[in-house]
């Protein structure tokens, strides 16, 4: 929404500049949360001026960053933003207002922010005399930060990820089931800053038993805070001698039974694993919330996977695809859910795909829009 007549249209340039911010919103990965990552560039004559970034949870916005490394440059210039400017004083004031004392003379920005407290920044620049144009780059903006719209939507759960590496013919596992290594380096990287950007990292208990994972963040830069570790342990069978029992006073570990093997239970306590009975997944994801868990990945394996995706409580799939084949036998990642038929099957959307050295990783969105 703009004000001062016809608005500008967004032009190849806004584009340009827009990839751009969303590109520096990246650096605030792992940071932020439960923030939204946010990328500022200001542009005068053509030429990028200044760049910010969200960059650490309770500190700068975005403009207010491009606008120190802008300084008096900014007087004429356009600002791009990956989120509509805040027009609140939170944790540092409004940048509605920032912007619209360093005399910038249009904002572009990607998506309206959703949250109450902070929007209403369009108008409040429009009222100053700014051309305001929106919408340029919005669902590449709205998929960059899908937890935080998520939550924004009132979801009483957190957006809960999948991530599953698979072979070529889509399995995860071979016929033996004993598990083995499938993708490479690049891929084990991508993984952790993965895991860096989420509040919560589970497994089923198969994948627990089967590969004794730590779930911590280790090929990857350290996040503003580690993720929560968490088992969906219906027997709570979580083996004592494990990494994640042996580590779990240092870094937690929350541990959903069904509440039916209470000896079980109190040794896994008495190892200092916190034990939650739930009666459904649905409920654990609930309760995760509750904690301040607004992003959830799910590392497998195939039962958990299933089971969640049944249940429509996946939002997004991260594959992770290595060029081999495991042939006869070997298990689909997704053999339990209902058949479908070819050609009627729901089409996923694809909302990134790149390749990580010999691997393929594909981020589809499995829910909303
Ligand atoms: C912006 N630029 O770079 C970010 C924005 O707790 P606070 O005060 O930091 O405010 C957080 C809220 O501000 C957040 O929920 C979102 O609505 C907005 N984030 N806004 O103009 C930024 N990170
Ligand atoms: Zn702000």
């Amino acid at each position: 929404s703009g004000s001062n007549g016809p608005l500008p249209a967004s032009s190849a340039d806004d584009v340009r500049f827009m990839r751009r911010a969303l590109e520096l919103a990246e650096r605030g990965a792992g940071r932020v949360s439960p923030n939204p990552k946010v990328g500022a560039v200001i542009v005068q004559q053509g030429r990028i001026v200044g760049e910010g970034w969200h960059a650490e949870y309770g500190l700068a916005h975005a403009e207010v960053a491009a606008l120190i490394e802008a300084g008096p440059r900014a007087t004429g210039a356009t600002a791009y933003v990956s989120l509509e400017p805040c027009n609140h004083t939170g944790k540092t004031g409004p940048c509605s207002e920032a912007l619209i004392a360093a005399g910038v003379s249009r904002v572009v920005f990607a998506a309206h922010d959703p949250n109450p407290k902070a929007a209403g920044g369009a108008a409040r620049l429009a009222s100053a005399g700014i051309a305001v144009s929106g919408g340029v780059l919005e669902r590449e903006a709205l998929d960059q930060n899908a937890p935080f719209f998520f939550a924004a939507r009132g979801a009483d759960r957190p957006f809960v990820t999948l991530k599953l590496a698979v072979s070529i013919d889509g399995a995860i596992v071979d016929a033996s089931r004993q598990p083995g290594w499938l993708t490479g380096e690049e891929a084990r990287a991508a993984v952790h800053a993965l895991r860096a950007e989420t509040d919560a990292i589970a497994v089923g208990i198969g994948t627990a038993l089967a590969d004794d994972p730590a779930l911590t963040v280790r090929h990857a830069a350290s996040p503003r805070r580690a993720p929560l570790r968490v088992v969906f342990d219906r027997g709570a069978r979580l083996p004592l001698d494990g990494q994640l029992v042996q580590s779990a006073r240092a870094l937690p570990v929350v541990d959903f039974t069904d509440g039916s093997c209470p000896e079980a239970e109190s040794a896994l306590r008495a190892a200092g694993i916190e034990t939650v009975v739930v009666a459904s997944a649905g409920e654990a994801l609930r309760h995760l919330g509750t904690r301040g868990v607004r992003h959830l990945l799910v590392e497998g394996g195939a039962a958990l996977g299933s089971s969640l995706l049944a249940a429509g409580l996946v939002d997004q799939l991260v594959i992770f695809q290595a060029p081999v084949i495991l042939g006869a036998g070997a298990l689909s990642a997704f053999a339990a859910l209902p058949a479908q038929r070819a050609g009627q099957a729901p089409r996923l959307r694809v909302v990134e795909r790149k390749a990580l050295g010999a691997d393929l990783m594909t981020v589809y969105a499995v829910s909303g829009d």
